[in-house]
């Protein structure tokens, strides 16, 4: 196996202009991995520290130049020479070199940055696809048939990721019932297209926000799940595309109550809103339904409501110790995996296999500030997590994991398949 000769990392921008990590690895056997790391704007508080400059002459004190610098410096002091015959051998001098919980002397974004760049050189170096590489490294079987992920489909953005009023951070479709992910895509694509139309035809903005969904200015969530169900309809997939959301709760939260849609409701009634949308729409996922410390808010909902996803984000944080909790609780049956909110692949990789050896759903995340790197749509087929949120239908920053899905999918060609993740649709 062939050792790290060199790592380097530069500035680059994100998605939304503000500046990232991008890092370089290069191998003894000439192989060569790259990787950019993402950024989030609904940040949990529980995550691990994205280290910036913060001088304010500087993209308003965004930039990251000292988290470049570690890498150049004690990161690639430490890894040079090492093999990288185990990524958890990697993952875990990074971890101890850093030496704190949260990553905040190195920072989890150069420390993230690293350990994606040393998984791509490897597959590079193995000659095999990245998704491949990653299965290997981390005991998946895949023998029969490989799963590509379900899509979630951020199609209306509201909350922290645009200025449209709208409580809910993120309302999605979720193609459930198509053959392959590629039909699925279509689907989503063409409601999409349809959204586009409606919006249009009823006076609004069809500009699009963080994620490259409509942010119209709807009075509430029950007039965009209405706006929601006309395309699916108008554009044919009828009973086939299902609905999620990412409330993202905490944002909406202070002092004990929640402002939710026009209403300040307390923990209890929110449980009983989703209810009451659960009951009028086929909303099958409902993500960070409450604030991120508010553990008995999310195991009433789920207590409620058994059958439908409930996906702790900024609950979980891809943290092992609080999905403990979570299961201690029963706070969650599904989690949402970012690479970013841990820090390592490893770290990540074990957030996933606790919550697959549970019985409960991961569903691999993109951040909303993102580049133009795949490595999730790799990462959710590698470990066979079965579903992947990142984004809507525009943006190249969000459709360049759905075209590496595809380019997957005709990898795999009667090896792919499409399966749904969830016990109701
Ligand atoms: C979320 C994400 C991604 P952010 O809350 O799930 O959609 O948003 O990256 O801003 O935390
Ligand atoms: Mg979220």
């Amino acid at each position: 196996m062939p050792t790290i000769s060199s790592l380097t990392a530069r500035q680059i921008l994100d998605s939304r202009g503000t500046p990232t990590i991008e890092v370089d690895c290069l191998l003894s056997d000439g192989s060569f991995g790259r990787a950019a790391v993402p950024s989030g704007a609904s940040t949990g508080s529980h995550e691990a520290l994205e280290l910036r400059d913060g001088d304010k002459k500087l993209y308003q004190g965004k930039s990251v130049y000292k988290a470049v610098a570690n890498v150049k410096g004690p990161i690639l002091s430490k890894l040079k020479g090492m093999s990288v015959s185990d990524q958890r051998l990697i993952d875990t001098a990074l971890i101890q070199l850093d030496g704190t919980d949260n990553k905040s002397i190195l920072g989890a974004n150069a420390i993230l940055g690293v350990s994606m760049a040393v998984c791509r050189a490897r597959s590079v170096s193995d000659k095999k696809s990245l998704w491949q590489s990653l299965a290997e490294q981390y005991g998946v079987e895949l023998s029969g048939k490989i799963t590509l992920p379900m899509p979630m489909m951020n199609v209306i953005n509201g909350g922290k990721h645009a200025d449209s009023g709208l409580s809910f951070q993120e309302c999605m479709i979720i193609p459930v019932d198509f053959a392959s992910f590629s039909e699925a895509l279509r689907a989503g694509d063409e409601i999409f297209m349809t959204l586009k139309k409606l919006l249009h035809d009823a006076g609004h903005s069809t500009a699009v926000g963080d994620e490259g969904g409509f942010a119209p200015h709807v009075k509430d969530s029950k007039e965009a799940f209405a706006f929601l169900m006309q395309a699916i309809d108008a554009a044919g997939y009828t009973g086939r595309v299902k609905l999620g959301i990412d409330a993202a709760a905490s944002e909406f939260y202070a002092d004990g109550t929640y402002n939710v849609d026009g209403k300040k409701l307390t923990s209890a009634e929110l449980t009983a809103y989703y209810q009451e949308l659960m009951r009028e729409y086929p909303l099958i996922s409902l993500e960070d339904s409450h604030s991120e410390d508010d553990w008995d808010g999310f195991a009433s909902l789920l207590a409620a409501s058994a059958h439908t996803q409930i996906v702790g984000d900024d609950l979980l944080v891809t943290n092992v110790k609080r999905i403990e909790e979570a299961l201690r609780k029963k706070a969650a049956n599904a989690v949402l995996i970012k690479v970013n909110q841990i820090g390592t692949i490893s770290e990540t990789v074990d957030a996933i296999q606790l919550a697959q050896k549970n019985g409960w759903n991961a569903v691999v995340s993109h951040r909303s500030g993102e580049t133009e790197d795949t490595f999730i749509a790799h990462l959710a087929v590698g470990l066979q997590t079965g579903q992947i949120k990142t984004g809507s239908l525009s943006r190249t920053d969000r459709v360049c994991k759905y075209n590496e899905l595809l380019r997957i999918e005709e990898e795999l060609g009667e090896k792919a398949a499409y399966v749904s993740p969830f016990t109701i649709s």
